[in-house]
C-alpha cells in the first residue's frame, strides 16, 4: 500500500522540499500552506500523488473543514509532519510586539495541537508517526529567541509526553531540531529585511531545505520498531558562543 504522509507548511522551505522528496520516493502526499497559488503550483510539478489542502493552522474549523473535504485516496493518513511555523521579530521582550508573541503561540503551539488532536485517532490505528518541527532555539537560549525559542521547547517536550502518553501503541513521535537554515524564515521574521537575510546567511553555508527533507524522510524510512526521539541538526559553520555576563561599572 502507498502510504501518505501530510506535511503542514508545504509552500515554502522545509515544507516544500518534504513534498518533493516524498513524491519522489512514491508516497502519497497531503501539502498545506495559505498559500493556494504556492500548493496548485506544487500539484502542477508533483502530479497525482500530491493534494494541496490551503487553510490556516491558526483556524481550526478551516483545518477540519479542509481535511473533511479530501478526496477518499488521501484520507488514510500515515505519516504527519507538524512544519507549519514562523519566528516573528529578534527584538528583546522588552521592545518586542506583544500581538508577535501572540501570532507565534497561536502558529506554533496552537495550530499543532489543533491539527495533531484531530488526527491522532487515525494515527494511532494506523500506528503511524509524528514528526514536529521545533528548533535549536528549543535548547540555546539567544537574546530575541524569547517567545520563538519557547514555543519551541514546547515542541519538544509535547514530543516526549506524547510518547509517553502513547506508550505501547506503537506510533513514533520525533522531534526535529535543525539549526541555521536557508528558507523564507528570515524574510518572514524580519518583515521581508533582505539586508537581513543576506548578513545572516552570507557565506555561512547554512542548511538547505533539501537537507532537511532529507532527515525527515530518513526519520519516516526506520522500521517500525525503531523511534529517533529527538534529532538537533545543525550546519558545520555554527556552534555555541557561550554566556554573557554584564559587569557594573
Ligand atoms: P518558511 O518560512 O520557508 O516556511 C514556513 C511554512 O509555514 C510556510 O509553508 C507557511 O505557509 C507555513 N505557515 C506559517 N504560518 C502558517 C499559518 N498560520 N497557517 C498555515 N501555514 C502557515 O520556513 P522554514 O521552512 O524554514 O520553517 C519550517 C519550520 O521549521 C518552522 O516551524 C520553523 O520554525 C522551523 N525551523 C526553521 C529553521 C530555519 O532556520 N529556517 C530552523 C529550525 C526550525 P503559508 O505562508 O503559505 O501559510
Ligand atoms: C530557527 C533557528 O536559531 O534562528 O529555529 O532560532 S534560530
Amino acid at each position: 500500500m502507498q502510504p501518505t504522509a501530510l506535511i503542514t507548511g508545504a509552500t515554502s522551505g522545509f515544507g516544500a522540499a518534504s513534498a518533493r522528496r516524498f513524491v519522489r520516493e512514491g508516497w502519497k502526499v497531503i501539502g498545506t500552506g495559505r498559500r493556494a497559488d504556492r500548493l496548485t503550483a506544487l500539484g502542477h510539478e508533483l502530479g497525482d500523488n500530491f493534494q494541496g489542502a490551503v487553510f490556516d493552522v491558526t483556524d481550526e474549523a478551516a483545518m477540519k473543514n479542509a481535511l473533511d473535504a479530501l478526496p477518499s485516496g488521501f484520507r488514510d493518513i500515515d505519516v504527519l509532519v507538524n512544519n507549519a511555523g514562523l519566528a516573528l521579530g529578534t527584538a528583546p521582550a522588552p521592545q518586542a510586539a506583544l500581538s508577535d508573541w501572540r501570532t507565534m503561540v497561536d502558529t506554533n503551539i496552537s495550530g499543532l495541537l489543533s491539527i495533531t488532536h484531530h488526527l491522532l485517532p487515525q494515527l494511532i490505528e494506523r500506528r503511524g508517526l509524528i514528526i514536529n518541527l521545533s528548533s535549536v532555539a528549543a535548547h540555546w537560549p539567544y537574546s530575541g529567541g524569547n517567545v520563538y525559542a519557547a514555543t519551541k521547547a514546547f515542541l519538544r517536550q509535547f514530543s516526549l509526553g506524547l510518547r509517553s502518553d502513547l506508550h505501547g501503541k506503537g506510533v513514533r513521535i520525533t522531534s526535529i531540531e535543525p539549526g541555521l537554515c536557508e528558507s523564507e524564515f528570515t524574510l518572514v521574521r524580519t518583515s521581508g529585511n533582505q539586508a537581513a537575510y543576506d548578513a545572516l546567511y552570507g557565506g555561512a553555508h547554512a542548511l538547505q531545505p533539501e537537507d532537511i527533507a532529507n532527515t525527515v524522510f530518513w526519520i519516516a524510512s526506520q522500521p517500525p520498531h525503531v523511534n529517533i526521539n529527538s534529532l538537533e541538526i545543525m550546519p558545520v559553520s555554527q556552534s555555541w558562543a557561550g554566556f554573557q555576563v554584564h559587569r557594573e561599572g
